[in-house]
């Protein structure tokens, strides 16, 4: 009998990963790869010894405090973990890690490209042409918006929004603003060129193009409300990449269709994998299905993180990245 560490991936990781992991631990894949329900999250908290969940997982209190649990560490396959009740898990001396660092580029990478696809038009113009409503080139048709020398406003200033910011400012020549509940350190500012803003009304009011990378959860709650909408620039692009929740999508779909913002670029929502009806019908909106991350080599990478934090437990070590 073997007696390996069991551990359950609750989705299916890439085959490196996964093979990787094989040849360490006695591992259980998810093979039909479906969202488990709570009484699966439930029943796994007592047969594995650790759960590496995902965004699709709902780790509440429900799930983590099961009688006769054997789970003593969640790995997290994602940097984000508003999904997991870290305050239960902490109470019940849980241990949680996840994966930063290894999908910041990919993750910004994404947010120019939304930025791009909404100041370019490039849905609707993709849209158009697939539909055969395309009629011929002329001067006034699908004009979007430059980016050089506009203001990119960033809410939030961590690893994904400063990587954000580097690129905006290299590859388009944008000017950088952040807000975030700290001001960061000036050797930081400086290398990404980026100016404080310290209150998000204002940033929203002067932003050319409003990226969200702050993280998700109560304090973040509907921070881009009506109100905020409303500060923007009729020309002004929202893009989020962080979690759905952040903004209000019912606001957003108000704020859009009245053109009182130019447009938006969404990879996550507020109820994934819903989308809100009204986002559908909106030619001014880009959205794309929580993509942030997915690239083979960066999804390679945040599994190898989770194995390093899985071999660092249980080795008796302190986590790598421990939440
Ligand atoms: C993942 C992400 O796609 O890491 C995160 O927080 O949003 C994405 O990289 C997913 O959330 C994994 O849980």
């Amino acid at each position: 009998m073997s007696q390996r560490p069991r551990i359950l991936l609750t989705r299916r990781w890439t085959r490196e990963v996964e093979q990787y992991l094989a040849d360490r631990f006695e591992v259980t894949l998810n093979e039909p790869d479906q969202p488990l329900d709570a009484e699966a999250l439930r029943a796994a908290m007592r047969e594995y010894d650790a759960l590496c969940p995902t965004v699709t997982d709902r780790i509440d209190a429900a799930v983590l405090d099961v009688p006769d649990r054997r789970v003593r560490l969640i790995g997290n396959f994602g940097v984000g973990f508003n999904h997991i009740d870290i305050a239960t898990a902490k109470r019940l001396g849980i241990q949680v890690s996840n994966t930063p660092d290894v999908l910041t580029e990919a993750t910004a990478d994404l947010a120019i490209l939304l930025m791009l696809m909404a100041t370019r038009r490039a849905g609707e113009g993709e849209r158009e042409l697939r539909a055969g409503r395309w009629t011929g080139w002329r001067p006034t048709h699908l004009l979007g918006q430059g980016l050089s020398g506009k203001v990119m406003g960033l809410v939030g200033f961590g690893r994904i929004a400063q990587a954000t910011a580097r690129k905006a400012h290299a590859a388009f020549g944008m000017q950088i603003a952040y807000y975030g509940r700290r001001r960061a350190d000036a050797a930081i500012e400086q290398q990404t060129g980026a100016r404080y803003v310290a209150s998000l009304d204002a940033l929203a009011a002067e932003a050319d193009v409003l990226s969200l990378h702050c993280p998700g959860g109560a304090e973040t709650f509907h921070l881009i409300d009506a109100a905020r909408l409303a500060r923007m620039k009729p020309t002004a692009v929202l893009v989020n990449t962080a979690r759905g929740p952040v903004v209000d999508e019912a606001a957003l779909v108000q704020a859009l269709a009245a053109r009182r913002i130019g447009g938006a670029g969404l990879d996550v929502y507020e109820e994934e994998p819903r989308v809100h009806p009204g986002l559908l019908q909106l030619e001014n909106a880009v959205l794309l299905p929580h993509l942030g991350s997915a690239t083979e080599q960066t999804r390679t990478a945040m599994g190898m993180r989770v194995a390093v934090n899985l071999e660092a437990f249980f080795a008796g070590q302190p986590l790598r990245d421990p939440v």
